[in-house]
């Protein structure tokens, strides 16, 4: 009997049109960053923290992804940056063709950063690569020092681990030192940042490498124009 892998198929189709968005936003130059994390653990503050810290020197645009409402999205437009809401209904990922599909109504073309914020979900996101250059997990640390071995996909799978709530470590009961040493057994290349959205605490060195690397993407981006 011919064994099909359903769960095989649907990711390689996946991985097709990830590398179509992959094309289009270097063809348009713009930096796009998939930020994923559990319900709650603060994607959506992480970005406002960083539009602020960002706007006056870079174009942003946001794509949200939740199961329902637009209260994402309305927060990223308060600050003055356009946002699109993709309502996913019962997927609890965003996939690269949901995220193909909007590009189409809302031009990305000529913005600096494209930052796409996941459903929250700790495990999903993970396997499904949208195009994006770089990404970022944000984990709130109140969840506990173990996680990242219990769960480890999305922690292995990014490049970035954002440890968010650090304000909240003396009520929580967690070592910051263990929690840091969990996440480099899973991932022993994740560049790690401590942070707080709330008192700021570590956002400065975190937008400092981000600037890096978007600069980084701009060069590489110019340097395959100019061969062209
Ligand atoms: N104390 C504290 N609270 C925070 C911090 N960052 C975010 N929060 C709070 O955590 C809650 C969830 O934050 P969001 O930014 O909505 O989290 P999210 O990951 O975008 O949530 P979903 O999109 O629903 O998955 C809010 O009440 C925030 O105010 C932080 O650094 N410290
Ligand atoms: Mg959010």
């Amino acid at each position: 009997m011919h064994k099909i892998d359903v769960g095989t198929k649907i990711l390689q189709a996946n991985e097709e049109i990830a590398l179509e968005n992959k094309e289009l936003f270097r063809k348009w130059g713009v930096f796009t960053v998939n930020l994923m994390s559990a319900p709650g653990a603060g994607k959506t503050s992480v970005l406002e923290v960083m539009i602020k810290h960002l706007k006056d020197d870079l174009a942003i645009a946001v794509i949200e992804g939740d199961l329902q409402t637009t209260v994402d999205a309305d927060r990223i437009k308060a600050l003055g940056v356009p946002a699109y809401q993709i309502t996913t209904g019962n997927v609890c990922h965003l996939d690269a063709r949901m995220v193909h599909n909007v590009l189409h109504e809302f031009k990305v073309d000529g913005f600096d950063i494209l930052f796409i914020e996941n459903v929250g979900n700790l495990v999903c996101p993970a396997e499904f690569y949208l195009g994006e250059d770089l990404r970022v997990m944000v984990y709130s640390v109140v969840e506990g020092a173990e996680k990242p071995k219990k769960y480890p996909l999305m922690f292995h799978e990014v490049e970035v681990v954002l440890l968010n709530k650090i304000d909240l470590l003396p009520y929580a009961g967690v070592e910051l030192k263990e929690l840091e040493k969990n996440v480099l057994e899973v991932n022993p290349n994740a560049k790690i940042f401590p942070i707080s959205c709330k008192t700021g605490e570590g956002i400065e060195s975190w937008i400092n490498w981000f600037k890096n690397r978007v600069e980084k993407f701009k060069e590489n981006v110019k340097s395959s124009k100019d061969l062209h």
